[in-house]
């Protein structure tokens, strides 16, 4: 039987976190052969910490034969140790009266400190994952405070916005979400994400031309994808948690074990593609291989795409600048 690997999980007692680990102590992330040991960071909080202690406690009352150990930290250098997998999915929320600056100010700060600690005591091959919002960014924050680190091994979560984007395309062509192939996410998680079906088919035929609805592309789908998150918040009144798991368990599962061929849409630092800056923390369409993914390039970008993509660019090009000066 297979050698167990190490999954950090940050922000573990949170409600992503309720919904995340299990699916990865049952095999749904790496594979229903590979066993796993759980590295789970929570702030150094008492009652985090007890919450932490009561999620472990479920986690041994499932009897899981893959979960091979569990483990409680409430600090990143001692929580991400030989670590294979790290998904960061505690942040610092916008509380009151936060101004954006602040809010970016806060999250660098968590994010140095775990790329620090990344650096210092993780596996040389550990694959990292950032949920915790602003995702792209604080990515971008922890890849940078890396520095031995293989930048590529840096990513954040913009398979949320590629499954939202994938279900909308489902309901509105009457066709199964799993037949939809080529879709592409482009640029920030945040409503200024590009969703873009120009390349998508369905059985071999362009859903471009089967919907061949510029006006609904772009007053209805891409509103509505880009602004799924608040209409969650506004149903439920709390934030999409079950489906931002679920994806980032997509993530990590397409990454580690290949997705044969198929696109899907990852945050990857740029290395210069499709003119965005190199290390720009950006939503592309990738395939995985062998734990490597390779961005899709050659596509043609159209004036209504380059407009969408310069705009999610400037967005996070100003977040990126907004947290120079503290890396
Ligand atoms: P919760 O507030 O339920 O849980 C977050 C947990 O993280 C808390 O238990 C908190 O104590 C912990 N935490 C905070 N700072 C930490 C640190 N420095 N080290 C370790 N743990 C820390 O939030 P939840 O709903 O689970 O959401 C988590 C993050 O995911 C938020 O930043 C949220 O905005 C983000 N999201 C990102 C999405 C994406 O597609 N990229 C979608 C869903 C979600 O909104």
């Amino acid at each position: 039987s297979k050698k167990p690997v190490r999954v950090a999980v940050t922000g573990a007692a949170g409600q992503i976190g309720y919904a995340l680990l299990f699916r990865i102590a049952s095999g749904e992330m790496l594979g229903k052969d590979q066993p796993v040991i759980l590295q789970l960071l929570e702030i150094p909080d008492e009652k985090a910490q007890k919450a932490l202690k009561g999620v472990m406690m479920e986690l041994e009352d499932c009897a899981f034969p893959l979960l091979a150990g569990m483990e409680a930290h409430g600090d990143p250098m001692t929580g991400f140790k030989d670590t294979d997998y790290a998904l960061l999915v505690g942040a610092r929320p916008r509380g009151p009266g936060m101004e954006r600056a602040d809010l970016l100010a806060a999250n660098a700060q968590i994010f140095t400190a775990q790329g620090k600690a990344l650096n210092a005591v993780a596996s040389r091959d550990v694959k990292v994952l950032v949920v915790g919002n602003p995702a792209n960014t604080n990515a971008y924050i922890a890849m940078k405070s890396a520095p031995d680190l293989k930048r590529e091994n840096f990513t954040a979560m913009l398979r949320l916005d590629h499954n939202r984007a994938a279900s909308q395309i489902a309901a509105k062509t009457g066709k199964p979400v799993a037949s939809i192939r080529k879709l592409a996410v482009w640029g920030n998680h945040s409503p200024t994400m590009y969703a873009d079906y120009r390349f998508a088919t369905i059985d071999g035929a362009s859903v471009k031309d089967m919907i061949n609805d510029q006006v609904w592309n772009k007053d209805v789908f891409l509103p509505t994808v880009g602004k799924r998150g608040a209409a969650i918040i506004e149903a439920r009144g709390l934030s999409s948690a079950a489906s931002a798991a679920n994806a980032a368990i997509d993530h990590m599962r397409d990454w580690a074990l290949g997705t044969n061929g198929e696109w899907v849409t990852m945050g990857v630092p740029s290395n210069g593609e499709y003119g965005i800056p190199k290390d720009v923390m950006f939503g592309f369409p990738v395939t995985t291989e062998g734990g490597q993914y390779k961005i899709v390039e050659g596509l043609p970008i159209d004036e209504f795409s380059q407009a969408c993509i310069d705009k999610t660019l400037a967005e996070l090009t100003g977040e990126q600048d907004g947290v120079k000066h503290l890396l």
